[in-house]
């Protein structure tokens, strides 16, 4: 539905909306609670992908407990999303995976490569979060392929190809509470190692405390374009943006442009007001190569799912522009 001026308490409807790179649906949210069919709290952060000439997302549910779960949306077009009736994936029963998935399954992130759905997604659990991946063909059997991390670690994005004849992945160890974007690469999804520092917080910036990969990075002829969420504190509590950054495309590990401000901040009611304020967050974006569109999928403080669109080209730019005018 869209929005008028009188909707939004905080600012004046949408005439601050143009000021971010990406376009916000009128729309949005397009999930929220009462989308969901069986009791849950919140459903935000989503995984997405193409399957079948279908959009799905693979949404994240916090339950009434408060621990998440993941279910699955579908739609025609991208933007109405329908919920299948059952949740896909609960925290595991079997070990290794209950015992580290005891508190939740967060934050799926999906990769499509050599015809299987990859799903990288966060292990809660009294010990940390840590990484932990899965597989699916159709998105109806789901299996578990391994933990493959230790705590604490977040922010799992695996590549859609690989990389020098190793798969590779971002990911997030925290430092305290701050945190900067590593790579790690593995010869079989299974055991990971090699990790290297990708890039850091920018002290002055909108992303001066932790940074963590958003959507799995999309191959362009000038690089990886990577999606990215900043945080920043304030007296207030912390503010998630997201941002873009290009790296080389056989040395992801290499940074070759990194846009200075973000291309999406919380503006409107629904990314301000929620159970975490103040927040936008993505797990997945998709690349309709024919309008050169990228579709942004992302949570929306904590509490809704929304869309967001921007030109490829547009995004490219932004890495490439050191000192963007707001
Ligand atoms: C991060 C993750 C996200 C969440 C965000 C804002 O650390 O846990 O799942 O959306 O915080 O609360």
């Amino acid at each position: 539905m869209a929005k008028t001026a009188g909707d939004n308490p905080i600012g004046e409807g949408t005439r601050v909306v143009g000021r971010d790179v990406i376009h916000r649906w009128e729309g949005n949210p397009i999930l929220a609670l009462e989308d969901i069919p069986f009791p849950c709290n919140t459903v935000f952060n989503a995984g997405a992908t193409m399957h079948n000439g279908q959009y799905l997302l693979l949404i994240r549910v916090e339950d009434q407990r408060g621990k998440s779960i993941f279910a699955l949306a579908r739609s025609e077009d991208g933007y109405r999303f329908v919920v299948d009736p059952e949740p896909v994936m609960t925290p595991s029963n079997e070990e290794p995976f209950a015992t580290y998935e005891f508190c939740g399954i967060e934050d799926p992130r999906i990769t499509f490569m050599d015809d299987t759905y990859y799903i990288m997604y966060t292990a809660y659990s009294h010990y940390g979060p840590m990484l932990a991946l899965a597989k699916t063909d159709d998105f109806v059997r789901f299996e578990r392929i391994a933990l493959i991390s230790q705590p604490v670690n977040k922010d799992g994005a695996l590549f859609p190809r690989k990389i020098n004849g190793q798969y590779c992945r971002f990911d997030r160890p925290n430092v305290g509470s701050s945190g900067n974007i590593w790579i790690s690469y593995s010869s079989d999804l299974i055991h990971w190692g090699q990790s290297e520092i990708v890039m850091t917080t920018r002290p002055d910036h909108w992303d001066c405390v932790r940074i963590g990969a958003s959507a799995p990075p999309i191959e362009t002829d000038q690089g990886w374009l990577e999606i990215y969420h900043g945080v920043k504190e304030t007296a207030a509590g912390p503010i998630y943006r997201l941002g873009v950054v290009m790296l080389d495309l056989d040395d992801p590990a290499k940074v070759i442009g990194r846009a200075a401000i973000p291309i999406l901040t919380p503006r409107e009611y629904y990314e301000r007001v929620g159970d975490i304020g103040n927040v936008v967050f993505s797990c997945g974006a998709i690349l309709d190569k024919s309008s050169g569109e990228v579709r942004i999928y992302y949570g929306a403080a904590d509490t809704c799912i929304c869309i967001g669109t921007a030109k490829l080209e547009a995004l490219i730019t932004r890495c490439f522009e050191q000192e963007n005018t707001p």
